[in-house]
């Protein structure tokens, strides 16, 4: 690829440096993006899954993940890393991700990471065919495109330093301060730059001057490049190379700062730890000599520099190589952004028509689009459009669950709440209130512990006496009435279902084995209603292709349970208006239905 960045490229965000990100995410809205520049962070110690982040005046929310893997599974297009680790954990992040491959530049902000690792890593790298910039640097930027983190420091001088569009000068420094000095002065004396990398200031870095350099050479954006080196080491003889044999043949302009050393009397190391001369040619002097003598244009003085740039960028434009550039228009990031309160990601009512999870309701409500309230349910609790024997199965259990007569927990309470004279709500809810685990409410208990026994490969009794050893009942097993000699034919209807729709149900499988042991003990210890409907949505979510933590997820958060909270609603409804058709006076329940086992209280 000739172009470092495209508008397209988006990065892996290794710790959440939040501002370097929403730096990111300013320049994105400035410059018209259309996706984030950061698909993804890496947050390891992180509990919540998304940050939120502005997006011009609005906000958007990125994925967080524990490590480069998932983030690197979730984002496959994210084809950049930039690993804002410390410098004891960098090599691992970048050697990691090596690994893990499908990037194609790596950017490492770490100075300091030791040298005999930092040569491994970036040969590492090299072998396959990794750009590595940095470490120690603050990035590089494809102006227009794509900016890494703090380059070009704020919005303002972002835009004062024309590095909102692409210009035509191809930039290459090692220090990261002096490549943002360096952008202004190119925007000051010319049109911007195309593409600029701060290689780093580490001894030995990734990519190197020339590398970055042949990069250009290719791009048809770049017609001139500007090289910042300094003194110490030897790279910008490779470049002497390329430009002797016809290897780069576009204008270069250079300069290596540290041209004061020779004023000392011992070998000075400037701020960069590869910023010290150990030969006579890593002096400033001796390299900006050698670019000279190989028709690179070296300025006098690093305060001709300004006017060398003029020069160049003059003469290609009066040859015709650089046009004048169309001012793009941009976005203006506001200066003052409230971070929104709430998130909805199921529906919006917004637009003329609200929808769920996208559709609009008329495409899912109206009899003419064959949708029924499974549709409405996997939209609204899963953001998914599920296919249709899954949409069926949750209407069928739905249905299913809808009542079982007046003499249940639920039902009786909200009978008895009905004849004291309250309303549908209150009524409803007094019945909604007793769905726990041992009334209707055993459905996410009996998916999670019917899963971990066959996650954990236990035979039936092997699983009862874990149960035993909880101390818990088995969630989804027995029942009051129901029993073999009783069956349930609302199990049954469910097991019809899922053998006649449901591409396989090894969960089921394995609890009518357990059930098989449990009504050997005692004929009413049936897999009941809950115990079905738990186990079957495992079953339909696997098949579904949901990943085992998603599913453990919805189990954890009380999803199960919430289907048979749905269908019950529509009983107990019915239950209270019979009540109140019914005009039934206070209930008192009968005395001598109760023992009273009261002390006697003694006499004072
Ligand atoms: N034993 C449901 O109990 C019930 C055992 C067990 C191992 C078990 C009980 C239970 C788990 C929770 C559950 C959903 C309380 C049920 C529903 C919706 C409904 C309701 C409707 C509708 C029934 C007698 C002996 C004892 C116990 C042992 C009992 N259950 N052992 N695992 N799960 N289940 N709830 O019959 O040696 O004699 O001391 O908690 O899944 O709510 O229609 O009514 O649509 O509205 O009263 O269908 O099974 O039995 O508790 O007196 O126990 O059996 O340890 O052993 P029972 P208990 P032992 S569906």
């Amino acid at each position: 690829m000739a172009q470092l960045f495209t508008k397209d490229t988006q990065a892996i965000f290794w710790n959440n440096n939040a501002s370097a990100i929403q730096r990111m995410l300013d320049y994105d809205y400035t410059i018209k993006r259309k996706t984030p520049s950061v698909a993804a962070i890496v947050a390891p110690t992180a509990d919540a899954k998304f940050q939120k982040f502005f997006w011009g005046p609005d906000e958007i929310m990125v994925p967080l993940y524990k490590n480069t893997a998932e983030a690197k599974a979730a984002h496959p297009n994210a084809d950049v890393l930039l690993n804002f680790a410390s410098l004891r954990t960098a090599y691992d992040v970048t050697t990691e991700a090596l690994e893990i491959g499908g990037f194609r530049v790596i950017m490492i902000t770490a100075e300091g990471i030791p040298e005999r690792l930092a040569r491994k890593m970036n040969q590492a790298a090299r072998d396959a065919g990794v750009i590595v910039i940095g470490p120690a640097t603050v990035g590089g930027i494809s102006p227009g495109a794509f900016k890494i983190a703090n380059v070009g420091g704020t919005i303002e001088n972002i835009v004062n330093s024309k590095l909102h569009r692409a210009g035509s000068c191809g930039l290459v420094t090692r220090s990261g301060g002096l490549f943002n000095e360096l952008s202004n002065i190119i925007a000051i004396n010319a049109d911007g730059i195309a593409e600029g990398v701060a290689i780093g200031g580490d001894r030995f870095v990734g990519s190197v001057f020339i590398d970055n350099l042949l990069r250009m050479q290719e791009n048809p954006e770049v017609k001139y490049m500007i090289l910042l080196g300094e003194v110490g080491g030897t790279e910008e003889y490779k470049v002497i190379d390329a430009v002797k044999s016809g290897k780069i043949t576009k204008p270069i302009i250079a300069w290596c700062i540290g041209t004061i050393a020779k004023y000392y009397s011992s070998g000075v190391q400037f701020g960069h730890a590869g910023a010290s001369a150990n030969a006579e040619r890593e002096t400033a002097e001796a390299k900006n000599k050698a670019m000279a003598e190989a028709g690179i244009y070296v300025p006098e003085t690093f305060n001709d520099l300004p006017a060398k740039i003029a020069e160049v960028y003059g003469k290609l434009k009066a040859e015709g190589v650089i046009k004048d550039i169309a001012e793009p228009e941009m976005n203006v990031v506001p200066k003052v952004r409230r971070s929104k309160q709430f998130i909805c990601t199921i529906s919006d009512d917004r637009g003329e028509e609200a929808t769920y999870a996208g559709f609009p309701i008329s495409s899912v409500a109206l009899p003419s689009t064959g949708k029924g309230i499974g549709d409405v349910i996997s939209l609204l609790w899963f953001k998914k459009q599920y296919p249709k024997w899954a949409t069926d199965f949750i209407e069928t259990v739905i249905k299913t669950v809808a009542d079982h007569g007046p003499a249940v927990s639920g039902a009786h309470n909200a009978k008895v709440t009905a004849r004291a004279g309250k309303s549908v709500v209150e009524s409803l809810v007094t019945g909604l209130l007793t769905i726990g685990p041992r009334f209707g409410g055993a459905i996410d208990g009996a998916a999670e512990y019917f899963k971990y026994a066959d996650d954990n490969n236990l035979t039936p009794a092997e699983f009862l006496n874990y149960m035993k050893k909880q101390g818990v009942p088995i969630p989804g097993i027995g029942h009051r009435i129901k029993s073999l000699k009783n069956p349930d034919l609302r199990v049954k209807g469910l097991m019809d279902y899922a053998a006649e729709f449901f591409p396989a149900t090894p969960l089921l499988d394995y609890a009518r084995t357990v059930e098989a042991l449990t009504t050997s003990k005692k004929e009413n210890l049936i897999l009941n209603v809950d115990g079905t409907i738990g186990i079957l949505m495992v079953d339909m979510w696997r098949a579904l292709g949901y990943s085992e933590e998603e599913i453990n997820e919805f189990i954890s958060s009380g999803t199960l349970n919430a289907f048979f909270i749905a269908g019950r609603t529509i009983g107990f409804i019915g239950h209270v208006l019979d009540e109140k058709r019914l005009a039934m006076p206070m209930y008192r329940h009968p005395m001598d239905d109760i023992l009273y086992d009261v002390q006697v209280a003694e006499k004072i």
